[in-house]
């Protein structure tokens, strides 16, 4: 599987944006394109709705040699075959998330400032979300940051850092002029004409 430190497009496959049975294809088009990781991100399904999609999704992954994230659910980690979790600022700590999902899985966490950054980097994720750089229908509650701490927070942090919130491929260029190395982009990719085009445009620009 490729190591985090080599990934730079981490793709989320949001069910707020593809209905499951769309899944799938989806997920092979966000590959075809280049992504480096996938995440489920499915906030209305029940337990059992997530577990179904992950047990399909885990072996596409597998086979594709690149990295399938469930967010929350750290529980369902080993018995899907994922290969890691992520948390946010109010779910269960990287300790404990890494003691359910196995001491191998990869664990990341939200943070939403500089200053939750660096609390998380005292919890040793493998690494975190920052953001969202900008407004976003995905998180629409929350305040953007902004690009201006991009730096900082790279210089301060030892493990990945991948920026997130409100990213898309006319504005990539920026955040990447800004520092970031690694994004996540979600509706951009899930929402476009053309998903592998689109992913390969983003991903070319950040390799
Ligand atoms: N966390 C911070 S912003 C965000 C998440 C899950 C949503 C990112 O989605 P998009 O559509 O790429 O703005
Ligand atoms: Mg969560």
């Amino acid at each position: 599987m490729k190591q985090l430190s080599e990934c730079r497009l981490y793709a989320i496959l949001d069910t707020g944006y593809v209905p499951s049975d769309r899944m799938i294809a989806m997920a092979y088009s966000l590959i075809a394109g280049g992504a480096d990781i996938l995440q489920l991100r499915a906030k209305r399904e029940s337990r059992e709705e997530i577990r179904t999609m992950a047990l399909e999704l885990s072996p596409i992954c597998r086979k594709a040699g690149i990295a399938f994230i469930l967010n929350d659910y750290p529980d369902l980690v080993r018995e899907t075959g994922a290969d890691g979790a992520h948390v946010g600022q109010d779910d269960l700590s990287v300790a404990e998330a890494r003691r359910l999902a196995g001491p191998k899985a990869i664990i990341g966490k939200s943070t939403h400032s500089l200053d939750q950054a660096l609390s998380a980097g005292k919890e040793s994720p493998d690494y975190i979300g920052f953001g969202p750089l900008f407004a976003t229908a995905t998180k629409p509650d929350y305040t953007p940051i902004g690009t201006q701490q991009i730096q900082e927070v790279h210089r301060l942090l030892p493990f990945p850092v991948f920026c997130i919130g409100g990213i898309n491929l006319p504005n990539l260029p920026s955040v990447i002029r800004a520092g970031a190395k690694r994004v996540v982009i979600v509706s951009d990719l899930l929402s476009a004409a053309d998903p592998v085009f689109r992913t390969t445009a983003c991903k070319a620009l950040l390799s």
